[in-house]
C-alpha cells in the first residue's frame, strides 16, 4: 500500500484507521471520504460512493493504490431500512470493485460474523459452512464476499477480506449494529455507573477491540498474496463474551457498576442467529492473524481512555 482512500471514513473504525495508516504511511497518502466530512481531516473528500464517477475521480486524480472500502450500513439500521442497506452495501461495493478493476487496486471490504445464521454451526463456526443469513445486512455482506471473490478469480483484483465480529472502540460511537451495546456499556458505565442493556446477559458474540483490528487489516493487506487460501473473507475474533462477563470485567474496575436488562427484540434477534463463538484457525494458518487484547485488557484501556 502506497496511496491508500478510505471510504465510511467518518465511521466506527475509518475514524481510527485513517490516523493508524497516516502514521505509517504518511498524511499525505492516505484520503479520508465519507458523505459527509464532520470530523475528517485533510486530505479528504466528499463522497457517497454511489456516485460512481465522481468515486473513480478521486480514485484517478490521486491516483491511488489501494481502496479501503468502509461504507456501508449496519445490522440493525439495516432492518430498518433494507432498502438503503442493499443499495448501499452492494451498489456501493459493486462501484469499488469495479474501479479496482479499472486501475489495478488492491482492495479490501470488511464482511461480519452476520453473514452466519441460526443454520451455522453455533460454536466455532468454520470459516466455510452453511450460510443462509435471515437479515438484510448479512445477505448484503455474504453477497458482497461473493462478489469480492468473483472480481479476485474474474479480473484478478487482489481482493482481501476478513470477517469482523463486534469492534470495540473508544473514539467514534459505533453507527447501528447489533454489537452496539459491548461499547455503549463502557461508556455508561464511566458516565452513570449503570447500563441497562437491550441483549439477554447470556448470548454469547464474537468481540475485538479496535486496536487489534487496525493492525489486522495492515497485517493481511501487506500479506504475500500466495499466502493467502480466501478471498471471500477469513473469520477472526479475540474472544467470544456475553453481557455478563462485559458487566463482571468492569465491575473488576468500578466495583458498584451495575447492569440490567430490557430486551430489544430487534436486536436480541439478530444476535441469536450470529454464532456464539467462530473458528479462526485458518487466519492464524495463512497469515499469524493473532489479537493482544483479551477482555480484562480491553477494559481497562476502554475505561481509561474514555475516563480522559
Ligand atoms: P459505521 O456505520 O460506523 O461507518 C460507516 C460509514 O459509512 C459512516 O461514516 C457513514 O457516513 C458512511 N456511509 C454510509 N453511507 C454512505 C455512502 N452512501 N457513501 C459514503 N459513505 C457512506 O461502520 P463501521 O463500524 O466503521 O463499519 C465499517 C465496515 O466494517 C462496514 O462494512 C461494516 O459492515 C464492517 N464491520 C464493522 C463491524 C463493527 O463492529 N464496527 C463489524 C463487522 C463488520
Ligand atoms: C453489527 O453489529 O452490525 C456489526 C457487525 C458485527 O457486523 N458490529
Amino acid at each position: 500500500m502506497k496511496r491508500i482512500l478510505v471510504t465510511g471514513a467518518n465511521g466506527q473504525i475509518g475514524s481510527e484507521l485513517v490516523t493508524y495508516l497516516r502514521l505509517l504511511y504518511g498524511d499525505q497518502e492516505v484520503i479520508a471520504s465519507d458523505i459527509t466530512l464532520e470530523n475528517c481531516s485533510s486530505p479528504m473528500e466528499v463522497l457517497d460512493v454511489l456516485d460512481h464517477e465522481k468515486f473513480r475521480n478521486i480514485c484517478e486524480s490521486y491516483q491511488v493504490d489501494t481502496l479501503i472500502h468502509l461504507a456501508a450500513i449496519l445490522s440493525v439500521n439495516a432492518e430498518k431500512n433494507p432498502q438503503l442497506a442493499w443499495d448501499v452495501n452492494m451498489q456501493g461495493l459493486l462501484n469499488g470493485l469495479e474501479i479496482a478493476k479499472e486501475f489495478n487496486l488492491q482492495f479490501f471490504s470488511p464482511s461480519s460474523i452476520g453473514v452466519f445464521s441460526h443454520e451455522s454451526p453455533k460454536d466455532k463456526t468454520p470459516q466455510l459452512t452453511t450460510m443462509r443469513p435471515t437479515t438484510m445486512y448479512g445477505i448484503s455482506k455474504l453477497s458482497g464476499e461473493l462478489l469480492c471473490d468473483y472480481y479476485y478469480q474474474v479480473f484478478g483484483v487482489d481482493t482481501r477480506s476478513v470477517r469482523f465480529p463486534g469492534l470495540i472502540s473508544s473514539v467514534t460511537p459505533p453507527g447501528g449494529g447489533t454489537t452496539d451495546y459491548a461499547v455503549e456499556i463502557y461508556y455508561a458505565a464511566i458516565k452513570d455507573g449503570h447500563y441497562t442493556c437491550p441483549i439477554k446477559e447470556d448470548t454469547y458474540l464474537d468481540m475485538m477491540y479496535m486496536g487489534d483490528a487496525l493492525k489486522l487489516i495492515v497485517d493481511l493487506m501487506e500479506s504475500d498474496s500466495s499466502l493467502l487460501s480466501d478471498r471471500n473473507a477469513y473469520n477472526v475474533s479475540a474472544m467470544s463474551v456475553c453481557p455478563k462477563m462485559i458487566a463482571e470485567s468492569i465491575q473488576k474496575y468500578i466495583p458498584d457498576f451495575t447492569i440490567s436488562y430490557e430486551i430489544d427484540p430487534l436486536k436480541q434477534s439478530i444476535a441469536e442467529s450470529w454464532p456464539n463463538s467462530i473458528d479462526v484457525s485458518i487466519a492464524q494458518k495463512d497469515w499469524h492473524f493473532n489479537c493482544q487484547y483479551d477482555l480484562d485488557n480491553l477494559t481497562k484501556h476502554m475505561l481509561a481512555s474514555l475516563q480522559k
